[in-house]
């Protein structure tokens, strides 16, 4: 199977970074399809954690080409800080190829999408505030700034000049911010050229020719399937397409050429950012009470559930099989990595939701309408627990105990969808392959 897309199925940081540095090593390319630096992959060099925003986790190994295509959105500071910070770490960025093609996040775009999301005050999306969003709306709107006209300081200066027309009217006149000049933009963006020129690359034509050749690519993806702008829980989503399709779309590679489809799906479920959770287990501080602000706590601090990009305290729940359903259906899963499944031995009995009930009607698909996923009250199955057993140095899915091995095949069953890997912990050795 050469060519795979890694995809979130769930609300993001179910735990891509892990699962795409391990097995990056047996690909030719990796390649971000989609998002920007709103992502936080966490990935292991040398027992050290790093964080990539922007860059695919493909970069930690020299076999593999990492590529940003058309699909991303560049913050060419990020990119250039990350670099840096990847060089610094003994990670050559030397291979790196940028499609001429990607958007590039300009100043206005983050101080448009800080400002939106101020204005919008209770109702507010919880973006990263990274820009990505306003990115999009120029790039639908064609009135983008692309990769490729960094390079001509000309094109630039004229494309900025008139997109500072309407933007700096709308950062005053709308949010009573103050503008942006065009001199302090290019004094700002035009010298990223010359440290983004030696990466760029048709890479759409690159990446077929490697098709042709044989040759193996993992196609990255960011954020998750309920975080789609098509798929996901509009508007409460990112703005571009993070399904397996944004594979194709975002890449210039054909969906003939993909072969396999691997959801990621945390053995519970994490959110950050607003938006309906049917199976969120509020903390206490978020008007949450009894048990399920406990158990909401302890996934939490158990799991680490903080933002890698904003630090932000991600939202907790049980796992949700209808969920994991609509996930294997939007992006044709063919399998799934499971993930985290050892912060899941803090609880004696854990839950899994099969379907939810909302006005006297149960669903046991991903209901048409958002009011229905907002009202949603969810039906549980409880299974036994594993409490205590410390799961974290099991070598094969047989060393797990019974009701944890149990609690695996459910998760297969209700989601139609085999668990080729299992994950007990952030290291690789902590993985369970199961071919
Ligand atoms: P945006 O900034 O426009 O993409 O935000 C729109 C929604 O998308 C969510 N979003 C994310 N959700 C989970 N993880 C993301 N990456 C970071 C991480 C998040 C962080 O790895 O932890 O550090 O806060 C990510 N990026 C975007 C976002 O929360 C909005 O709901
Ligand atoms: P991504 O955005 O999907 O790449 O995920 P993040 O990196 O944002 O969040 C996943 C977090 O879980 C990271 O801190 C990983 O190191 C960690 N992680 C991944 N797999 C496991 C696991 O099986 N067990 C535990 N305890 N942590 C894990
Ligand atoms: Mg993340």
């Amino acid at each position: 199977m050469p060519n795979v897309v890694l995809v979130g199925a769930q609300w993001g940081d179910e735990g891509k970074g892990k699962v795409t540095d391990l097995i990056a090593p047996q690909f030719d390319y990796v390649v971000r399809y989609q998002g920007g630096n709103n992502a936080g992959h966490t990935v292991i060099n040398g027992g050290k954690k790093l964080a990539l925003h922007l860059i695919p986790s493909g970069v930690m190994y020299k076999s593999a080409i990492p590529v940003i295509g058309n699909g991303v959105v560049v913050n060419p500071q990020v990119l250039v800080e990350e670099m840096q910070m990847l060089e610094s770490e003994g990670l050559s960025c030397e291979r790196l190829k940028i499609s001429c093609d990607a958007h590039v996040i300009m100043p206005y775009h983050i101080a448009l999408d800080q400002a939106s999301e101020f204005k919008l005050g209770k109702n507010e999306i919880g973006t990263t505030n990274r820009g990505i969003g306003p990115c999009y709306q120029d790039k639908a709107a064609r009135s983008g700034i692309r990769i490729q006209d960094l390079l001509d300081e000309k094109v630039f200066r004229m494309k900025v000049a008139a997109a500072l027309e309407v933007k700096n009217a709308i950062l005053e006149k709308v949010y009573g911010k103050e503008g942006f000049t065009l001199e302090e933009i290019c004094d700002a963006y035009l010298p990223y050229a010359d440290v983004i020129r030696p990466h760029m690359a048709e890479t759409a034509l690159m990446l077929n020719q490697a098709v042709r050749m044989g040759k193996n690519i993992l196609f990255e993806g960011a954020q998750g399937t309920l975080l789609d702008i098509d798929h996901g829980t509009y508007p409460f989503v990112t703005s571009s397409a993070c399904c397996a399709g944004g594979a194709a779309t975002g890449s210039g590679v054909g969906p003939t050429a993909i072969d396999r489809v691997l959801g990621i799906q945390k053995a519970y479920v994490t959110r950050v950012g607003a938006g309906p959770f049917p199976t969120e287990l509020l903390y206490a501080e978020n008007g949450g009470e009894g048990q399920d602000a406990i158990d909401g706590d302890i996934l939490c601090t158990e799991g680490h559930e903080y933002g890698v990009t904003t630090g932000r305290k991600r939202r907790c729940g049980w796992f949700d099989a209808v969920i994991a359903r609509y996930a294997a259906e939007v992006n044709g899963l063919t399998d799934i990595a499971l993930t985290k499944l050892d912060v899941l031995s803090a609880f004696d009995e854990i839950k899994i939701c099969v379907a939810y009930e909302c006005n006297g009607e149960t669903y046991d698909y991903f209901p048409m309408q958002q009011s229905v996923l907002f009202h949603a009250k969810p039906l549980y199955k409880t299974m036994p627990g594993w409490k205590g057993q410390d799961i974290t140095g099991a070598k094969s899915f047989e060393d797990l105990p019974q009701t944890c091995q149990d609690y695996v095949l459910e998760i297969e069953r209700l989601s139609g969808v085999r668990a080729s890997i299992v994950s007990v912990g952030p290291d690789h050795d902590q993985t369970l392959l199961r071919g």
